[in-house]
């Protein structure tokens, strides 16, 4: 069900074809699809193609940024969606999320923040490039449960173990937990680097979070 109108999105976001991501996600909506299912099965196919094809040179870097326009306009039609469909009970806990300093990869960085606001979580986000001292600052000042922390390039992900050891130096390990994700970030990293939870995508870093903060 629905086949045609997802390879439609992920052909969108292959052309960089904006209007037309953002017209097809306004028909997802229309048609009751659920938003996420039009992310995950839709404009991300999109996306991963790009990113393929762009790491063995057949796209390049306008492909990339064009691309990125796309998905960015689509996610955006849907995310009040998104929030309207979660249930907001209690506050579960504050999140204060970012991306690496050095990396301006924001997609999954602000659907993971807007899964986590739409299942009860209170969410800071620091946007991109966000220097690590800053979200260490914002956690202790804001009181934060958990740092979620964002990183899409090989040569940023290393910052993910300097948050890592930066909240362990300032004392705020184990209160304040670390999650941490982004494409190439795995479960073995994650523990390698000691973060507390790790999440391949926005759904999942909910259920983490909820751990981490005991409830379940
Ligand atoms: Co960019 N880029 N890019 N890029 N880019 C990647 C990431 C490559 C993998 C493409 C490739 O070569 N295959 C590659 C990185 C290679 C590597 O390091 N191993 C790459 C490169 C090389 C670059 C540049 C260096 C290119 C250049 O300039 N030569 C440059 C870097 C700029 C910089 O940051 N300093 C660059 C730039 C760009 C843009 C600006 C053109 C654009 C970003 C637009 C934007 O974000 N506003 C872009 C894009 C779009 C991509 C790809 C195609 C898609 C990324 C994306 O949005 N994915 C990406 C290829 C790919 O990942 N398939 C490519 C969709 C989201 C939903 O997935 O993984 O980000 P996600 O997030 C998930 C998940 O990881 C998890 O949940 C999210 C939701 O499901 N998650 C968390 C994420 N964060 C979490 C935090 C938590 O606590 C928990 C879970």
């Amino acid at each position: 069900m629905h086949d045609e109108l997802f390879q439609a999105m992920a052909q969108s976001v292959i052309d960089g074809e904006t209007e037309e991501a953002e017209r097809l996600a306004r028909e997802a909506i229309q048609a009751g699809i659920d938003p996420l299912d039009a992310i995950n099965k839709g404009f991300i196919v999109g996306v991963d193609y790009v990113g393929e094809h762009f790491s063995c040179g057949d796209l390049f870097l306008p492909d990339l940024v064009l691309a990125g326009e796309a998905m960015k306009t689509a996610v955006a039609v849907l995310e009040p969606e998104m929030a309207r469909r979660g249930t907001r009970r209690e506050t579960l806990g504050k999140v204060v999320l970012g991306t690496v300093e050095g990396d301006i990869h924001d997609i999954g960085k602000t659907l993971v923040g807007t899964m986590l606001s739409a299942s009860g979580f209170e969410v800071i986000d620091l946007g991109v490039n966000v220097p690590i001292d800053r979200l260490i600052q914002t956690a202790q000042e804001v009181e934060a449960d958990i740092v979620g922390v964002s990183a899409l390039l090989t040569t940023t992900m290393v910052k993910q173990r300097t948050v890592v050891e930066k909240i362990k130096a300032a004392g705020l390990h184990p209160r304040v937990k670390v999650m941490v994700g982004g494409a190439p970030v795995t479960r073995d990293w994650a523990m390698q680097i000691g973060a507390d939870g790790f999440s391949e995508d926005a759904i999942g870093a909910v259920g983490v979070a909820r751990k981490l903060v005991g409830k379940e």
